[in-house]
Formats: C-alpha cells, structure tokens, sequence
C-alpha cells in the first residue's frame, strides 16, 4: 500500500474538460449527446426490438455490489392479511392494496453514477468544491443527469466473446485498441460520440460462486493508460456502460492505485459511469443478427443531492 501513488500523482497531466461547457456544468459529456445523436441513435433502429439492461433487485440468487455495500432490502408493509385484524386503513367501498418499501444502496444496483461520485484533491468534476458534498452532492448531483436523460447511439462491445470466452476473468484488462479491435471484429466501427457498452460476463461468477467470488475481489476491466484517456477525450465518449460493478479494472496493475479511471474519466472528462448491467440478452441477440449498434436511452431517477440513481436503461434495435 505505502508504494501506491497519490492518484492525484499519477493523473497530474491527465486531460480534462472542466470549463468546457461553463461554469455551472454538471453533466459533463453527455452533452455531447445534443439532438443529432438522439437521431443518430434512431436511425440504428431496424426491428423494433427492445431489451432492457437492469438487473434484477432482490433476486433470489443473489444481487452483486461493491465490497462495502449491501444489497437492497424491501419490506412488505402491506397486504391482504393486513385487514385479517382491524388495524389496516379502512376505506370506503373497501378497497384493499399492497404496499412496500426499499432500503438501498443508489449504487446498488443497475446504477447511474453522479459525476459527484469520486474525486481527489478536493475537487470533483468541473472544478467544484468537494465540501459540497457534505450532507448531499450540492453540485454535481445525479439529478441534472436525471433531468437531461440519456439517449443516442449505442454499440455493444463484447469483450467475452471477442476473446472467446464464457466470461472474463478476475484482474483481466482491456485497452481502448481492444475495443476498437473488438467492435472492427464485429462490423461496426466505434464512432465519435458513441454510448460504450461493454460485456465482460463477469457477474455470471457471482452466481456461481457465491460468497468465494468476493475473495482477492478484482474485477477485470479498461485499465489506465494516458492514451486511453486521450482517446476517450478525443472521441468525446459521453457514457460508459458495463455489465461489472465498477466499469474498470479495480486496481490497476501498473501503480496498485483503485479505481483510477472513475477519476481520469469520471471527475476530469464527464465521462457519465453506469454499472452492474444485464448484457446477456442483448449480447445473444447481436451475436445472432450481427447487429451491434441500436438507439440506447436511459433515466435515472430525479434524486436530489445524490451520488447515484438505479436505472433500467433500455435499448431498442
Ligand atoms: C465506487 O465508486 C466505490 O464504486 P461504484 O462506482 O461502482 O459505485
């Protein structure tokens, strides 16, 4: 540990596009998601078939989170046998209904990441304070993300089935040329302004394994490089969207530091991070009809101060 750079070391020449789109920014790159990639991500439609990539909260198998994290309860608050007594409300005409709530993680699940989410130094994307995010993100929140909603072209990168496997393996990498060397091996470039979605099948471990899944947890994943970050800049890649929990790597082998890239292109480019996808049906489906690209749209909840939201982004071919 004492070996690990400061990430604020390892990133102090890294790109970012703070300033960029004001000083009041606090979607980041999805705005280079402006009306002519909604219709861009339009045009890829052709059957009309819809997938939708939450997964299940409260599945019986199991819900996989971030070490730390515990999945998400719901209670039953409630239901027919509530008016077995006579303490349930009554109402005129005798209307009876369920009820319930949820205790959760907002990255938990299927999840949108503020941009608020991570930082170092003690400032977050755009410049802002991260004071402010005592008691509640005041700036950079997941709400104007959720107010804006997401929509554009999306390209599936199977990562799995490029390399010829069920799942990726625990610690394994990818580059950015992978990616590109992936999506070419499919039929269809990654073009500028493109929604990455990238399956690993990584979680298929999780169901597998139950709780040896999280010993010596490394997920596998993009892993830092300058270059890559430049790339993901120059691309102007306004959405990162994974069927892992972290969307990267989770220490990069170079330095040892965690998470380096939810702070290279999270806090420093915009880059918007969703997590812990479903990929399989939609990875089956573009495998069967060798189509990869669609319309991805997604909105994560209107949470005021949060640092996340669930979302059950949908994608229509
Ligand atoms: C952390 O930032 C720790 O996790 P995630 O981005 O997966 O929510």
């Amino acid at each position: 540990m004492t070996n690990v750079p400061f990430v604020g070391d390892l990133l102090a020449n890294s790109p970012t596009n703070w300033g960029k789109w004001g000083d009041d920014d606090e979607v980041g790159s999805l705005n280079y998601l402006g009306p002519e990639q909604v219709l861009r991500g339009v045009s890829q439609i052709k059957t009309g078939s819809v997938f939708t990539l939450q997964r299940l909260i409260g599945d019986p198998k199991g819900d996989p989170v971030w070490p730390g994290r515990s999945p998400a309860v719901r209670s039953q608050l409630l239901d027919e046998s509530s008016w077995d007594n006579d303490d349930a409300p009554q109402f005129p005409g005798g209307l009876h209904y369920a009820d319930d709530t949820i205790n959760a993680f907002l990255q938990g699940s299927t999840q949108y990441d503020a941009l608020g989410h991570v930082w170092y130094d003690g400032l977050l994307w755009n410049g802002y304070d991260a004071r402010g995010t005592v008691g509640g993100l005041s700036k950079a929140s997941v709400e104007p993300i959720a107010a804006r909603g997401v929509a554009g072209r999306g390209i599936l990168l199977d990562l799995a089935r490029f390399r010829g496997k069920d799942h990726l393996d625990k610690g394994e990498t990818f580059t950015h040329e992978d990616l590109v060397a992936c999506a070419e091996s499919q039929g269809t470039p990654i073009e500028p302004r493109d929604v990455l979605i990238i399956r690993t099948n990584f979680l298929q471990l999780f169901f597998e394994q139950g709780d040896a899944f999280y010993e010596g947890f490394v997920e596998p994943g993009l892993v830092y490089s300058p270059e890559l970050v430049e790339w993901f800049q120059q691309m102007e890649i306004p959405n990162l969207v994974t069927d892992t929990i972290a969307n990267e790597v989770t220490s990069d082998p170079a330095s040892g530091v965690a998470l380096v890239l939810h702070n290279a292109l999270m806090r420093n480019l915009g880059v918007v991070f969703t997590e812990i996808c479903d990929l399989e049906e939609l990875a089956e489906s573009c495998a069967r009809d060798g189509q990869y690209t669609f319309l991805y749209t997604a909105a994560p909840l209107k949470i005021a101060k949060a640092s996340g939201s669930p979302v059950n982004p949908l994608v229509i071919k």
